[in-house]
């Protein structure tokens, strides 16, 4: 074993020294991992190494950053800003996790989930109580023609008959025109509402904005089957098995069209989740359909983000974008993936103020790769039993001078 080791630091030393007397580029051995790493000169003088011979942890992962990236993709949140009309805040009321917002006939439109009354938990009588805020839900939508001032319009799709897949509440919706149809995927859930609760997703779909919508008789996409609980207790941290990432819940549906499919990107939660170095054990899932209405395969690659909580996925240049906020070592990261699959980070950026949030997908999210977050809609938690929409904005962060300093 020591002699093993040796030899591995003896194979460093001689590759350094190797690399030393090459100008252009080099490469050596990490002890850790045995992992290659190449570096040039120029990311050398750029990270500010001094010694290749004496490379720390963290100058060797700094070499295997991407050497293409400028502050293309790196921007700061501003305050959040309360909506008016309908929207604004009203006490006693839960209006939350807004849709993307679309624009037709001249106006901005956006769905999301409402519901009224305090939240009393897990701890009483679940049949009739409510345990979440977004317990007992149904999706509302609004109009707005500046985005600021928001009419609300009525109900768009509706709590199920007892005994459906859905008729404990529907909520987080998220909306997608195609085909001038309209869709709306949102998260289902089936009484009893108790911590072991498996939700799923389901569809419904309309001619014009304004409804009515038709609702799939079955859920569209549903937690994978192959975790397994310990014991008949509600206890959803214990379990015999944990399964896939999405064994316990499929959450945040976001349907996008793309290379000629629909890709619904979703979070997962798993069974027995952990708290690990990062936060909660949260991940992004993906699955493919030939058609809007499915039916929808699951990635054999998900899960396809190791962190994140909402999904804020936008196309841009060929590939899909993502905002990955509050969970895992990768929170408040922005990151791409070329094919909708293989996400890396293309940003580090400052604490997002904006959960949950719906992209205004009139933008032009081909100009820049953050365009579509110059503004949208999030929500806040006005207390523990209501929430309230607001307003986010962003702005690109492209240098740090000191007060009189010019660039
Ligand atoms: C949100 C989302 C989903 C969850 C709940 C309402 O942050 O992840 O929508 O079910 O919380």
């Amino acid at each position: 074993m020591a002699f093993k080791k040796y030899l591995v630091i003896l194979k460093i030393i001689v590759l350094v020294s190797a690399c030393n007397t090459n100008e252009k580029s080099s490469e050596i051995i990490n002890d850790m991992s045995d992992q290659k790493i190449q570096f040039t000169d120029a990311q050398i003088d750029f990270l500010g190494i001094t010694d290749t011979n004496h490379l720390s942890a963290a100058s060797k992962r700094a070499l295997k950053w991407r050497t293409d990236l400028g502050n293309e993709w790196f921007i700061q949140f501003g305050p959040l800003k309360p909506l008016k009309g309908d929207l604004a805040y009203e006490e006693g009321v839960v209006r939350r996790d807004p849709s993307a917002i679309i624009k037709e006939n001249g106006k901005y439109y956006v769905w999301y989930t409402k519901s009224t009354g305090p939240t009393q938990g897990f701890g009483g009588d679940i049949e009739n109580e409510k345990v979440f805020p977004w317990d007992r839900c149904d999706i509302w939508y609004a109009t707005s023609v500046d985005g600021w001032t928001w009419k609300e319009e009525g109900m768009a799709v509706s709590r199920g008959e007892k005994g459906a897949y859905d008729d404990r509440s529907v909520f987080t919706v998220e909306i997608m025109k195609w085909e001038d149809k309209f869709y709306l995927c949102y998260q289902a859930v089936k009484s009893p509402y108790n911590v072991r609760v498996k939700n799923t997703v389901g569809l419904a779909w309309s001619d014009s904005p304004n409804g009515p919508w038709t609702k799939s008789k079955e859920p569209i996409l549903v937690p994978a089957d192959n975790g397994i609980w310990k014991g008949e207790k509600q206890n959803r941290f214990l379990v015999e098995k944990k399964g896939d990432f999405d064994s316990h819940k499929v959450h945040d549906p976001c349907i996008i069209p793309y290379k000629g499919k629909f890709y619904l990107y979703y979070k997962g939660e798993q069974m027995g989740e952990a708290i690990t170095f990062g936060g909660r054990q949260i991940r992004h899932g993906v699955a493919i359909a030939d058609k809007p209405e499915g039916p929808y395969v699951k990635s054999p690659y998900n899960p396809i983000s190791n962190s994140g909580h909402e999904i804020c996925v936008w196309p841009y240049a060929g590939g899909i974008a993502s905002l990955i906020t509050t969970d895992g070592p990768e929170k408040n990261t922005i990151q791409w993936a070329p094919d909708g699959i293989n996400f890396e980070i293309m940003s580090v950026i400052p604490g997002v103020n904006a959960h949950a949030i719906g992209l205004n997908r009139t933008a032009d999210n081909e100009k820049e790769p953050t365009e579509i977050l110059r503004w949208g809609l999030t929500h806040v938690y006005n207390n523990a039993d209501y929430q309230s929409i607001m307003r986010f904005s962003s702005e690109r962060k492209t240098t740090h001078v000191a007060k009189g300093e010019t660039k």
